[in-house]
């Protein structure tokens, strides 16, 4: 076919979503939403997963009055870029500047763009984001000792208490809007990326002081103990406890939606846990037989809990759009020795999927993914549609009333039928993002050739990059290990032109 032509009749079609969308609930029904997005918690890491040596009882009970997805992915399989893509409805991989970003980078998202929380404040609703950011704060270098801004509160949330960047980097210090806090004039906080602060004792040089050592990197600061990325000094009455910071977030989200319970809210509801170091609570440290990496499970289990009976105390849990998932897929050794290697056991963390964090394999984006909402999901089920995280802007939009702009969420899709159980398709493509890009259509799986290592010399996960094009048939082969290319030239040349056509194009939203 000629190559025009092959675009016309091939993969066009391909590019406009057919399910339609189930109407949207009148004003007085729209839901409350809170979205809990873990850290690198896996597809295998919750028991309504399947996973048998942890129990996760709070995130059963979501599954058990809920939907859980199958075939849901983040947008990348590492934090920022998922995160980038959530709150915006891009694909991360069109913008440049939006991988796993230093502590001290400046904010990755214009303020005035259309995000999520942008849309559902414009539809009256107040908007809370609690935990981990990592999309970057002010324009460029920030005095953290001033006002923290451009931030969330720039670009659409009413409230933030936020872990600046990620809890392996520093600074090891809460935001709450626009101030470090308990920040003490006298001790003013100062970071860096690129050099140690004189005097200051590392990771590297006074192994002596740690009681987390690390595995590969994380060797700079000190904070708490444990050795992180980057460089700080000053600031020692708002440093973190890590073992803390499980019960401070929970705190604050509960506190949010207590204080919004009389009109409408959106949560953003962004954990630490399960992400390194793996630092649980004294209540939880010691109580799951696969070390910290279980422990903090289970302190995550406990979050949910907390917030699930938030709900149900003040009689919100009905009308309460409640939706769990996760940032990527997971990781073993993420660059500390916390025995999570060798107490793992027959455990599967990313569950059936190949590969995990950092992967293009399944185990990559293919994360838990839960929804609950009594009023409109009346029996619990599962469902196989594809969908993505990216999504949810739009999904939940629709779902508020709200329309989109032409420019808006260009990578979003409406997939309201597919969120409540009716619609087993999802979108009509999807595209993956790690070390290079991947393209699933149904049952196909293509993998752009890449030049990457094939293993993480630190993590040891296949990161499934490879010099030739990769064709898997997930019906078939789920876990990815049959590579087709060779026998299916034609669906190669297809997903390939059709990956490509979505590079070219701005956008692949209907
Ligand atoms: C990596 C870190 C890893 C983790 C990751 C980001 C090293 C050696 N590894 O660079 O520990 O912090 O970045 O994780 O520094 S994410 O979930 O926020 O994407
Ligand atoms: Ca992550």
């Amino acid at each position: 076919m000629h190559r025009r032509a092959f675009f016309r009749h091939a993969v066009a079609p391909l590019l406009v979503a057919s399910a339609r969308p189930a109407a949207p609930p009148a004003g007085h029904d729209r839901p409350n939403i809170v979205l809990i997005y873990a850290d690198d918690v896996g597809y295998g890491d919750l028991s309504c997963y399947g996973a048998r040596r942890i129990r996760t009882p709070n995130l059963d009970r979501i599954a058990a009055g809920g939907i859980r997805f199958l075939h849901a992915h983040s947008s990348a399989a590492t934090c920022t870029p998922s995160r980038y893509a959530l709150l915006t409805g891009e694909y991360a991989w069109r913008r440049k500047g939006t991988g796993v970003l230093p502590g001290d980078a400046a904010l990755i998202i214009e303020p005035g763009r259309s995000t999520l929380p942008a849309i559902l404040k414009r539809q009256g609703y107040a908007i809370g984001v609690v935990g981990k950011w990592h999309l970057g704060l002010g324009a460029g270098k920030l005095d953290w000792n001033g006002e923290i801004k451009p931030g969330p509160l720039e670009i659409g949330f009413d409230y933030a208490f936020l872990m600046p960047a990620t809890g392996d980097r520093v600074p090891c210090v809460y935001v709450e809007n626009h101030r470090v806090v308990n920040l003490d004039p006298d001790d003013p906080i100062e970071v860096s990326y690129e050099k140690p602060f004189e005097g200051e004792l590392l990771g590297r040089t006074h192994p002596h002081l740690l009681r987390m050592h690390p595995s590969h990197g994380h060797d700079m600061a000190i904070v708490n103990g444990i050795s992180r990325i980057g460089y700080m000094r000053g600031g020692r009455k708002a440093l973190w406890k890590d073992e803390e910071m499980a019960d401070v977030f929970t705190a604050k989200a509960v506190e949010f939606i207590e204080r919004h319970r009389g009109g409408r809210f959106f949560l953003y509801f962004a954990t630490h846990d399960i992400h390194v170091p793996r630092v649980a609570h004294p209540r939880f440290a010691g109580k799951s037989v696969m070390g910290p990496r279980g422990d903090v499970i289970l302190q995550l289990d406990w979050c949910v809990g907390r917030i699930l009976d938030t709900l149900d105390r003040h009689g919100l849990a009905h009308n309460t759009l409640v939706i769990f998932t996760s940032d990527n897929g997971p990781v073993v050794d993420d660059g500390y020795k916390d025995e999570a290697v060798e107490k793992l056991g027959d455990h599967k963390p990313a569950g059936p999927w190949r590969g995990g964090k950092y992967s293009i394999f399944e185990g990559g984006t293919r994360v838990p993914f839960l929804v609950r909402w009594p009023a409109r999901i009346p029996k619990p089920s599962d469902s196989p549609a594809l969908i993505s995280q990216i999504d949810l802007l739009h999904t939940l939009a629709f779902l508020t009333g709200a329309s989109l702009g032409e420019q808006d969420a260009p990578d979003s899709f409406n997939l309201v039928s597919a969120l409540l159980g009716r619609d087993p398709q999802g979108r009509p493509h999807l595209v993956e993002q790690a070390g290079t890009l991947a393209v699933i259509v149904g049952r196909w799986k293509y993998i752009a050739p890449s030049k990457g290592p094939r293993i993480s010399k630190n993590t040891g996960i296949e990161l499934g990059n490879d010099p030739e094009p990769q064709l898997y048939d997930l019906e078939r082969d789920p876990g990815e290990r049959n590579n087709v290319a060779a026998e299916f030239p034609d669906k190669v040349a297809e997903l390939a032109a059709l990956l490509e056509q979505i590079r070219q194009s701005p956008r692949t939203r209907p």
